[in-house]
């Protein structure tokens, strides 16, 4: 199946017909069906699928066996190298042998936004699938093992936490307090993640398959308007994070409760969303309430607790705290006002992320030496599981190009001739990582 028939294939599912955009909650059908589709692609080119214990998918290209896994690189080193299970820092600068071991994991993840776009997620993993056919159409062979990943809940939509999958899989986040976590209809990740045939008891760190991985590039649509090119390459993503207001007051009768005797914690709550702007602009950063809950959520009843989510970033880490200082303060201000309990809780935090500079150039070596020009090097303020990763192994991004510029909303776009171009450019990559040199270079 080429790139095309694929992503027409991938498309249909979870769809709102009325919208155009995409539901795809992790561990939900829609998503259920998109893990399927992705374990019958990899089966139908002969990959070996694995599911980890965090419930992340994993399609591996291996080397035949018998293969020498070492080598000596002439013009183009490998990046990895040795046997897989020694993890060593990339040092490698321009063409001489660094030292690292394991496989080279691409991929990215295929849960949506509420309503989000075709291409945040889809595009890393099909075009990861159409570099595997490429390659074996141009008769190349992995010298190490190439993987391609789907990682569970990476947009935290159902369960609120983002990269949840390669949060587990790192030990970035406790696996008691990932069980405990709930969705919107009080499900436990552990109840939800049992019905999808993961044992809960097992999640957590995973230090066997980790130490099977020697580095990750994951591509993905650019989500901004950043782009001019087709293709680019990341530099570093944002620190950014997650925080939970709750406003509790005094629910009541909205034709009945003279103004000057109410607790309404609606108020509180808007002045908090103005706050949230406002405090954004003074210091350089972002933040946005994107998702509030009221109860009892009745036109003719004051509410009893409005429960509102947070999320800021920045280019600069500080600047992203002191924004969330002041909205707190804020917070805590307005409720006192109106009579009001005011509580705000992190829920998740990223730090900045700056991509292994060695292989960020060596993506860019592969890209420029296929024909292209070198390409431009941007940061992102968008999270991802290669920011998760890059804790722990050496780890880049591929952008695509998004005309609109428009991301975690139905106009999510990417040009058909951009897609191939960043297939052709990932091709390329994995084919300088992960493949012995070719004669003919
Ligand atoms: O929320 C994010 O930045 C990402 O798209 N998961
Ligand atoms: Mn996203
Ligand atoms: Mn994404």
């Amino acid at each position: 199946m080429s790139f095309e028939q694929m992503w027409a294939s991938l498309l249909p599912i979870g769809r709102d017909a009325a919208t155009g955009g995409y539901h795809r909650y992790a561990w939900r059908p829609a998503e259920l069906e998109c893990r399927a589709w992705f374990v019958d692609q990899a089966r139908q080119r002969g990959l070996e699928v694995e599911q980890d214990r965090n419930g992340n998918l994993f399609a591996w290209w291996r080397p035949e066996r018998g293969r020498p896994r070492d080598h000596d690189g002439v013009r183009r080193a490998p990046v990895l190298e040795g046997d897989a299970g020694v993890r060593e820092q990339v040092h490698d600068h321009g063409g001489r042998r660094g030292g690292r071991g394991g496989a080279v994991l691409t991929g990215s993840h295929l849960d949506s936004v509420p309503g989000g776009g075709a291409f945040d997620g889809p595009l890393g993993v099909v075009s990861a699938l159409a570099a595997i056919d490429r390659l074996r159409e141009r008769g190349r062979t992995p010298a190490r093992p190439i993987g391609v990943a789907v990682f569970a809940e990476e947009e935290g939509a159902r369960f609120g936490i983002a990269c949840l999958g390669s949060r587990l899989l790192t030990g970035a986040i406790d696996p008691a307090r990932a069980r405990g976590l709930r969705d919107g209809d009080g499900v436990t990740l552990a109840d939800a993640l049992s019905a999808g045939g993961v044992d809960p008891e097992a999640i957590g760190r995973d230090d066997e398959l980790l130490g099977r991985i020697g580095c990750f590039v994951e591509l993905h649509v650019e989500q901004g308007r950043a782009l001019d090119v087709p293709v680019g390459v990341a530099s570093a993503i944002w620190p950014h994070g997650r925080w939970r207001l709750d406003f509790h007051g005094e629910g009541n009768h909205a034709g009945t409760t003279r103004l000057g005797d109410r607790r309404d914690p609606m108020l509180p709550f808007a002045a908090t969303v103005l706050a949230a702007r406002q405090s954004a602009e003074r210091h350089d950063a972002l933040a946005t309430i994107g998702k509030v809950h009221v109860t009892p959520g009745g036109v003719n009843a004051i509410p009893s607790h409005v429960a509102a989510w947070l999320d800021a970033r920045g280019p600069d880490e500080r600047a992203v705290l002191a924004t969330v200082e002041q909205i707190e303060r804020a917070a805590e201000k307005a409720a006192g006002e109106h009579g009001v309990m005011a509580a705000m809780t992190r829920e998740s935090d990223t730090e900045i992320v700056s991509f292994d500079r060695a292989l960020r150039d060596r993506l860019a070596g592969a890209i420029a030496r296929d024909g292209e020009r070198r390409p431009p090097v941007l940061p992102t303020g968008a999270g991802h599981d290669a920011g998760i990763l890059a804790a722990h192994v050496p780890t880049a991004m591929l952008f695509v190009r998004n005309p609109t510029g428009v991301s975690h909303a139905p106009a999510e776009h990417a040009e058909p001739a951009d897609c191939l171009a960043g297939v052709e450019a990932l091709t390329a990559v994995l084919d300088d990582l992960a493949c012995d040199p070719s004669p003919a270079t």
